[in-house]
């Protein structure tokens, strides 16, 4: 794995348990933990569970003991890892959003396919599709439960913005980041909207704000996590948006809103998704992860309403691989479902999903909202060239 910031926890968690909860078709050992500073290297190792703590990236893809590669870095080095890890014949896991360009996403998408020819397997962690209730929320759009999909409602909605004193971390340069709210949480939802629907989003109208321009430097380099740290002396520039809102049309032509910020006081992580349809809706929200809302239009008159699905049976989606049912899961078992997924895939020789083509189609659209944004909201057709 190379990176160990909050995204390096949550998938060292995932790679520990999915052997434990799931019987997965080959051993998984957690070989090599890589850091640029040896000392915070090698006590992430020792907190997390890998054997060993290296530097230097390049050496650690070159060993003939390594066969899958973890990318849970800053966007800025995903397209140079994940390509280089490809070519050495590595499966690689890449950390969401793909890249920080369409044009890095589109050469990681290339190298990919060559890849896949040699039997080599990529996927994007885009996790919260294996959130069991997000994984049923799909399944039940699928069998027809809502009927046709007319419109569905996306918001990711975070606060840890608010407070104009919050120092510059990596997240809100570009340099790093490659956009802020739009690309960190709009791509979750963007990526959410296109996997329950079976849809893409073909165009968008949106705009991207960045409320906050300058901020306190952070005293000691940008925190690894990339969402805290200490103000230190002098200020610098926020160069990503602050907030996104946009709407997108699907290829059946139903409309799909978005809203992704980081200054909506008081929501620390609320991901919500609506889709409503002619036969019924589904709603999940993240903050009551256990289950999904349904309504049924078909229902009698006297039963109409939403209905809550508490999502923690053996019959729903990886929840046979924990506890007993109607015991509950949490945000890091997404992890697992896809620490699980992934070997899975490898050792049956198939291409998971989510693809690094699913995560170029995301990056298309980010670029699209950040290209109307820039055209007074002007519709734009998600495969239109970047200007
Ligand atoms: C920060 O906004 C962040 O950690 C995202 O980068 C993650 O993808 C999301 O799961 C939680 O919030």
């Amino acid at each position: 794995m190379i990176g160990h910031g909050f995204m390096g926890a949550a998938h060292s968690v995932g790679w520990r348990q999915a052997p434990a909860a799931f019987d997965l078709p080959d051993s998984v050992e957690m070989a090599v933990l890589v850091g640029r500073n040896a000392a915070a290297a090698s006590a992430a190792a020792a907190k997390w569970g890998w054997a060993e703590s290296a530097t230097d990236w390049r050496e650690v893809i070159a060993r003939d003991d390594i066969d899958i590669v973890d990318i849970v870095t800053p966007g800025d080095s995903h397209a140079e890892i994940a390509i280089a890890a490809l070519e050495a014949g590595k499966h690689v896991l890449c950390e969401k959003p793909l890249a920080n360009s369409v044009a890095e996403a589109s050469a990681m998408d290339v190298a990919a396919q060559l890849a896949a020819g040699r039997g080599v397997r990529s996927m994007v962690g885009f996790t919260y599709r294996r959130v069991p209730a997000v994984t049923l929320l799909r399944d039940l759009v699928a069998s027809g439960a809502v009927g046709e999909v007319r419109q569905v409602r996306a918001a990711y909605r975070q606060d840890w913005l608010v407070d104009e004193n919050e120092p510059l971390a990596w997240r809100l340069q570009k340099e790093h980041a490659g956009s802020g709210a739009l690309g960190d949480i709009g791509a979750h939802i963007i990526d959410l909207a296109q996997f329950v629907t079976g849809q893409s989003v073909d165009s968008v109208t949106g705009v991207v704000e960045t409320l906050v321009k300058q901020r306190p430097l952070p005293q000691s380099g940008p925190g690894s996590s990339g969402l805290s740290g200490v103000a230190g002396a002098g200020f610098g520039d926020v160069t990503v948006d602050d907030l996104a809102l946009f709407t997108g049309r699907l290829s059946s032509r139903a409309l799909a809103s978005f809203e992704a910020t980081r200054f909506a006081t008081g929501r620390k992580n609320q991901l919500t998704i609506e889709v409503s349809g002619d036969r019924g809706a589904l709603a999940f929200d993240l903050e009551d992860l256990n289950s999904l809302q349904l309504y049924d239009r078909t229902a009698p008159d006297d039963r109409q309403g939403f209905t809550r699905i508490l999502v923690t049976e053996p019959v729903h989606p990886y929840v046979s691989g924990w506890w007993p049912a109607g015991h509950l899961l949490g945000y890091e078992h997404g992890f697992s479902h896809q620490a699980k997924d992934f070997v899975e895939a490898i050792v049956r020789g198939e291409d998971p999903r989510p693809s690094f083509a699913d995560g170029l189609g995301v990056q298309r659209v980010l670029d699209a909202v950040e290209q109307s944004s820039a055209r007074d909201s002007a519709w734009v057709s998600v495969t239109e060239p970047a200007l």
